[in-house]
């Protein structure tokens, strides 16, 4: 903890670390009591940039634990299932993805067979940033146990998910975006041709997805699986194939942070900045859509950008080489009142202008810290300190009224969903450090 925190701030800090201790298992934090037994992928990535300020052991071992998943082919799958818990603890368990049935999965863990965005190589390279210089050489040992899987994990994204060789990966089902039922893939899974009977149960308490979202995701899981998870499949058949802007962000920001670590532990970084200015030119020209002013998803099924404008088209604010015309369009469309103009607590996932928006709606409407933590991050990235506390102060204002909560109304800022949530913690002892 930094000793210049108020006493307010301190009592903040405290709470959040008690939420982090509570859902560490032993070897990684679970999102949350109760709804999310597993380790996630990209929760463990936000969950480690909080532990670098808290617990920097636990960090290291959240990471490893998470990597113990990883495949043959690099894939980091964006669940490793926690094998000692019951079959009905979380619903799709391992039973729905058979990695045991896979060749290149890991043998001894249970895993999904998706991706998330991939936020890693940022998170390692965040954790040796917050090393102290007593930490520094113990820092640089873990950043090169972790290189040769952070390496592969990129290997496998530019091998088998830039479809189109176009430097942008492609997500295959909507979990792999993070945001399950965001309105930016109501077209592409409205167009999906289901069979007659499907099987997924409504899951409660979720209030959303509902069990007709389920069947798609499910239905999108049986195909994947059916088809041994092959990029070829993939890029040849399958019905889901999304180039987004907030994993594509992600990915940059990650093959970015890959260099930075090449260097810190004397390899090679060229590979990964001629990678990254691959990303950055294909971000702009693939997903930028000057019309709205914001990047758009594009669906690699029939080439054209999807309608939707959200959150995440603000994440390519990672990017640090983003052109300063983008960044203004992208500043005002967040300021506007479609986003954080009209929202108390701002940033709704959905343009509040939008007839999909759902202020309680889980990724259709509600404010994420998750979301706000990125936009934060890229915010001072570009040298804009007003709307970097602007989004710092609305988020930390959410959990001082509404607690370490899953996601929060934008308008009121009402907690929603479960309770001591890990990332929303987390994130908040990095704003406060
Ligand atoms: C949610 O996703 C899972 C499926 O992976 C679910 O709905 O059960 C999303 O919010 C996702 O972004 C998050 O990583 C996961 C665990 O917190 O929950």
């Amino acid at each position: 903890m930094t000793a210049r925190l108020t006493g307010d701030e301190t009592a903040l800090w405290n709470a959040a670390a008690g939420v982090l201790d509570a859902n560490w298992t032993g070897s990684a934090t679970i999102p949350s009591p109760g709804l999310y037994p597993h380790q996630w992928s990209w929760d463990s990535v936000f969950v480690g940039m909080g532990l670098a300020r808290h617990r920097r052991d636990r960090a290291e071992r959240e990471l490893l634990s998470l990597f113990r998943g990883q495949w043959a082919d690099g894939l980091v799958p964006h669940i490793v299932f926690n094998g000692t818990l019951p079959r009905h603890a979380y619903f799709p368990g391992p039973d729905l993805w058979r990695s045991d049935k896979q060749p290149g999965a890991p043998h001894d863990v249970r895993t999904s067979g998706l991706t998330q965005p991939p936020l890693h190589a940022l998170a390692a390279l965040h954790l040796h940033e917050c090393a102290t210089p007593a930490e520094a050489e113990r820092s640089r040992d873990f950043l090169a146990r972790l290189y040769p899987a952070l390496v592969e994990q990129h290997r496998y994204l530019a091998r088998c998910r830039d479809m189109e060789d176009g430097g942008l990966v492609a997500i295959c089902h909507p979990w792999e975006s993070g945001m399950d039922n965001s309105p930016c893939w109501d077209r592409p899974l409205g167009a999906l041709q289901l069979p007659p009977a499907l099987y997924a149960p409504q899951r409660i308490p979720q209030p959303l997805p509902t069990g007709e979202d389920y069947d798609r995701y499910v239905w999108l899981v049986t195909l994947l699986r059916e088809a041994g998870y092959q990029p070829g499949y993939m890029r040849d058949a399958h019905p889901f194939l999304i180039e987004d802007p907030l994993v594509n962000a992600a990915y940059l920001a990650s093959t970015h942070a890959l260099a930075e670590i090449a260097e810190i532990i004397g390899r090679d970084p060229v590979p990964h900045r001629e990678r990254a200015g691959h990303v950055h030119r294909a971000l702009l020209d693939r997903l930028w859509d000057a019309g709205t002013g914001c990047f758009r998803a594009r669906d690699l099924r029939d080439g054209r950008l999807l309608p939707f404008v959200g959150v995440a088209g603000f994440v390519p604010l990672l990017d640090p080489e983003l052109p300063g015309t983008v960044v203004r369009d992208l500043i005002d469309l967040l300021l506007s009142s479609r986003f954080a103009g009209a929202a108390g607590y701002p940033v709704p996932t959905c343009d509040i202008q939008d007839p999909a928006f759902e202020r309680g709606g889980y990724w259709r409407g509600p404010t994420w810290i998750n979301t706000n933590w990125l936009l934060w991050r890229g915010a001072l990235g570009h040298g804009l300190p007003v709307i970097a506390d602007l989004l710092r102060g609305s988020t930390l204002r959410l959990v001082r009224q509404s607690g370490f909560r899953e996601y929060f109304d934008p308008f009121d800022g009402t907690g929603r969903g479960s309770h001591d949530y890990s990332w929303s913690a987390a994130l908040v002892l990095d704003l406060l450090a």
